[in-house]
């Protein structure tokens, strides 16, 4: 059975990565910490599938954490990057590509006018709070607690994804001068976001949110909060930024700002628009990001910003989504959350499933929650077993319960249906 022992070329690549890497990884999350197995090591994807370096198949849920949205090894992206390839990699100075791919975000988003590309969405977000300090004068951000927007230093402050996974909540290394700047509220709160204004009137640059919480799980707004954000922040004179480095490309075309109707200032991306390349983009109110240089004082560069395999991957990614695709993954990912909800109630196991669109999590815990305290609270130990169990039936699932699911558009009836009838198993050993 698939992942039932990590095999011996797998354990003696963990000893070597061990030797090398901190914690043996190059992101914290990929050290299966929290869930109590052995870190996989993926050597080859190939549309809904993964395989580890024992050769052992998976139906995968990581998806490159969102960049794999088509599924792995997408037959036009490859072809684009090699088509690309043979003309050089990275120039190092601006590829007709970069062009390409920047309209056709901007054909998707309207609300970003302007749009600097960045090689990572940790190095988005920080632009784009420099951007709205530059713009305001002001230094204080708001964020929400369990929200992840990388690993600059005032946003590691009550971090998701893989910092909650670790029971982080803040990280050492960064002065308490800088985390001093980041106010934090709870998601889905409005009455706590106005009383932040009230208590710092005229000092906060920016709200900075997930429309959509992914890093602590999925966490849907509530009916009004993005509106309450909008209307709050322009009547204090702060910006909004929509951190949609997961929901970008991923809730739709327009992603969460679209599918909301919300318009915020800023926009950050990333994963998707670079097809599984590293990428990030920050954009919005032209008035705005003709503050950053050269165009204005607000200074941000990047050696690998806008890499042509990196651009010829998004262009090919984006081109392919079509709305049919997307119908097609909304359908597929119904499916699968309501195959979950039936297999958690036949078993009997207190399983939440929140979904918004193309996002899901399972949650172990009564109801959806509204907040990052309420999915916090969730039983970590009962995740564990079940992502162990559904690693034995083949299905490889985020290994940190505080992550979203992310089916492809190469996911079908046969990946789903082998996903529920892991999910059976695993849920019945679970209440078992
Ligand atoms: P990167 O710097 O990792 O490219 O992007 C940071 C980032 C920013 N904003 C949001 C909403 C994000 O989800 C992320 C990164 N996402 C995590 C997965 N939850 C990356 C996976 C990892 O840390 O290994």
């Amino acid at each position: 059975m698939a992942g039932l022992a990590v095999g011996s070329r797998t354990t003696q690549l963990v000893r070597r990565a061990e030797r090398l890497f901190p914690g043996g990884v190059n992101s914290p999350v990929r050290a299966f910490r929290s869930v109590g197995r052995p870190p996989l090591l993926l050597e080859r994807g190939r549309g809904p599938h993964v395989w580890d370096s024992d050769g052992l198949r998976y139906v995968d849920y990581i998806g490159a954490w969102g960049a794999a949205i088509l599924g792995h090894a997408d037959p036009t992206v490859i072809a684009a990057i090699e088509a690309t390839t043979p003309n050089g990699l990275a120039l190092g100075a601006t590829h007709p590509l970069e062009i390409e791919l920047g309209e056709a975000i901007q054909a998707a988003m309207p609300s970003i006018e302007r749009i600097r590309f960045t090689s990572s969405g940790t190095e988005a977000v920080m632009s784009a709070l420099r951007v709205a300090r530059g713009a305001t004068g002001r230094d204080l951000v708001l964020k929400f607690a369990g929200a992840y927007h990388g690993h600059a230093d005032g946003m590691l402050v009550e971090p998701g994804s893989g910092a909650a996974t670790l029971a982080i909540v803040g990280s050492a290394g960064v002065p308490d001068a800088v985390a001093a700047t980041t106010i934090v509220v709870p998601f889905n709160d409005s009455g706590a976001v106005s009383r932040a204004f009230f208590e710092h009137p005229g000092r906060i640059a920016a709200v900075i949110v997930e429309p959509v919480v992914a890093n602590a799980g999925v966490i849907a707004p509530l009916p009004g909060f993005l509106e309450h954000l909008r209307t709050t922040t322009r009547a204090e004179g702060a910006l909004l930024i929509f951190d949609e480095v997961i929901t970008g490309f991923r809730l739709g075309p327009g992603g969460a700002q679209a599918r909301f109707g919300v318009r915020p200032d800023l926009t950050t991306l990333g994963k998707v628009i670079g097809g599984g390349m590293p990428i990030g983009a920050y954009g919005g109110r032209a008035d705005l990001m003709n503050l950053v240089a050269p165009a204005g004082p607000v200074y941000q560069a990047g050696t690998l910003s806008g890499h042509p395999l990196a651009m010829a991957a998004g262009v090919a990614t984006l081109v392919a989504l079509t709305p049919e695709r997307y119908e097609v993954l909304e359908r597929t990912t119904a499916e699968l959350a309501d195959g979950l909800a039936a297999a958690a109630a036949a078993a009997g196991a207190e399983i939440a499933i929140a979904r918004v669109g193309p996002l899901l999590t399972a949650f172990f815990r009564p109801s959806v929650p509204v907040d990052a305290a309420e999915a916090l609270a969730s039983d970590r130990t009962a995740y564990a077993r079940f992502f162990g169990s559904m690693l034995d039936g083949g299905i490889l699932l985020p290994p940190s319960p505080f992550e979203a699911w992310f089916p492809s558009m190469a996911h079908g009836s046969a990946e789903i249906e082998a996903t529920i009838a892991a999910a059976r198993i695993a849920f019945a050993e679970a209440a078992a």
